[in-house]
């Protein structure tokens, strides 16, 4: 797949009820890079908000691919140590209520941060697999880790999260590595 085109289209907090389209949507941490990850995949730098400050994110952002090909949702971060207990149950109720309604779902592009996989990853797996919604495990900020560590990382966090060695993809929103990959797994998903 080529991204051509790629257009915001609105936020949404509570009561986000889709977009009318088919979505991938990606989640992860707080601060992971997912809406760098957008932005790589998108050829297009300026199109979802980015910050070194995390939890930055705070509602659901929609992107229309391709002229309407596919809707790609950014989701706010999970996992940010300093929300406040009510920050919490906002963005408890906001992603129970987006999984909720999962029909349109594709495909949840799991991002995790290749030098710090934690438990709330693990958790999110277990919350998609219990509820039966197809995934894929991106693995963020490659271009931190040496090349000659890249594959012990990959392999250590594939054991961790309980995924077979070849289902993680290596991506780099600065050295755009796995961009190609990604984009290959997008057309496999969308052909379903
Ligand atoms: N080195 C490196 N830094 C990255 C990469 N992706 C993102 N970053 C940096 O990590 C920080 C967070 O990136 P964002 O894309 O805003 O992360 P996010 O997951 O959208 O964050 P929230 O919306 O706050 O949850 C920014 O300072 C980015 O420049 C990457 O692949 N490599
Ligand atoms: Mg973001």
């Amino acid at each position: 797949m080529i991204i051509k085109k790629a257009e915001f289209i609105r936020s949404y907090s509570l009561g986000y009820d889709g977009s009318g389209n088919d979505e991938i949507c990606v989640v992860g941490r707080s601060n992971v890079g997912k809406s760098s990850f957008i932005n790589a995949i998108c050829g297009n730098g300026k199109l979802a908000k980015t910050s070194s400050l995390p939890g930055r994110t705070r509602l659901i952002n929609v992107f229309s691919i391709n002229g309407g090909e596919f809707n790609l949702v950014d989701l706010p971060g999970y996992g940010y140590a300093k929300a406040s207990k009510a920050e919490k149950a906002t963005w408890d109720e906001l992603m129970g209520h987006y999984f909720e309604t999962a029909d349109r779902i594709r495909q949840v592009i799991v991002l995790v941060d290749i030098r710090n996989t934690s438990i709330k990853d693990k958790q999110m797996l277990e919350y998609l697999y219990y509820y039966q919604i197809p995934f894929t495990v991106v693995a963020t900020k490659c271009d931190k880790v040496t090349k000659s560590a890249l594959k012990t990382e990959l392999n250590k966090m594939a054991s961790y999260l309980g995924l077979g060695k070849d289902n993680l993809i290596a991506f780099s929103s600065v050295s755009k590595l796995g961009i190609s990959e990604v984009l290959g797994r997008f057309d496999d998903i969308l052909k379903i």
